[in-house]
């Protein structure tokens, strides 16, 4: 069996580790090292699911301990955001010209919230997969709506981080189905992973763990690209 560094017991804790530390001392050159040996025996996906959102999540904790400022996070946060689009060579904006012409319909936004990963990185993916995507970047629920209804969305997207903006989710839902019954909802996001019946309670059709996820998903829904 191949040796694996990022995949297995202890190797894979130090490797999360490692790219934690990296952000911390705002170290782009080795995190941008690290990624590139994981990417070496991973998919891309991987790589985001072993290193990328267990070393953030970690970052969080220690914010919440008081053991992190702010602006190490924001920073982590930016440096991943570049190394993302390192690791997919891509991620650029939705040509709007290409979207219109897409059928079946899909958008993705992030609902009142600036944790913007997430949707970049379930949108690249859906992208990879020659999906169609509009990326409605970040809006607020009156906004979104409107942008869905205009646009005939069929399936909408929806990705929070902050457990707020997942308890709005609800009323999206409700304005949704007043306008545009037969739109489609999935969530995705950190609150729903906590809360495992949360997708339901705010009347979502479907909710994605991670990622990935969201292929699965779409064909359950008879979505093709
Ligand atoms: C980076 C970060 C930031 C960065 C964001 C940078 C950016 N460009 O995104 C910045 C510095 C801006 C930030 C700001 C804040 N943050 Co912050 N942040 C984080 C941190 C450390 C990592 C988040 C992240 O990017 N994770 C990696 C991504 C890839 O993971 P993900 O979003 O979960 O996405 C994955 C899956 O969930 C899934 N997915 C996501 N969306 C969707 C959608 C669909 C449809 C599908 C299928 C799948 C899917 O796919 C992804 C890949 O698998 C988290 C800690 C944590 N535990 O997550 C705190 C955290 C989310 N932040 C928090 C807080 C409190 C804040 C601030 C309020 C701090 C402040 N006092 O100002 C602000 C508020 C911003 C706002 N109003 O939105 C809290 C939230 C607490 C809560 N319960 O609501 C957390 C949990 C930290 C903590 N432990 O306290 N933050």
């Amino acid at each position: 069996m191949p040796s694996c560094s990022t995949h297995c017991g202890r190797s894979r804790m130090s490797s999360s580790d490692a790219l934690l530390q990296a952000l911390l001392t705002l170290n782009r050159v080795q995190a941008q090292e690290l990624l590139a040996a994981a990417r070496a025996e991973h998919s891309a996906l991987e790589v985001i699911e072993l290193l990328i959102r267990p070393a953030l999540e970690q970052l969080g904790q220690l914010w919440e301990g008081g053991d992190c400022a702010l602006s190490q996070i924001y920073m982590s946060g930016r440096i991943c955001e570049e190394l993302l689009e390192e690791l997919f060579g891509e991620i650029s904006e939705t040509d709007p010209s290409e979207s219109e012409a897409a059928e079946p319909r899909l958008a993705i936004a992030v609902l009142e919230d600036y944790h913007l990963l997430g949707k970049q990185i379930v949108r690249t993916v859906l992208r990879a997969a020659g999906y169609r995507v509009r990326d409605y970047g970040r809006q607020d629920v009156e906004t979104l709506v409107e942008l869905v209804r205009s646009d005939g969305i069929e399936v909408l997207l929806v990705s929070t981080l902050m457990l707020p903006a997942a308890l709005r989710v609800r009323a999206l839902v409700e304005r949704l189905r007043a306008v545009a019954p037969d739109v489609r909802i999935v969530v995705g996001g950190a609150p729903y992973r906590f809360d495992d019946q949360l997708w339901r309670e705010v009347g979502a059709d479907a909710v994605g763990l991670s990622a990935g996820e969201i292929l699965a998903i779409l064909e359950r829904l008879e979505v093709k690209p």
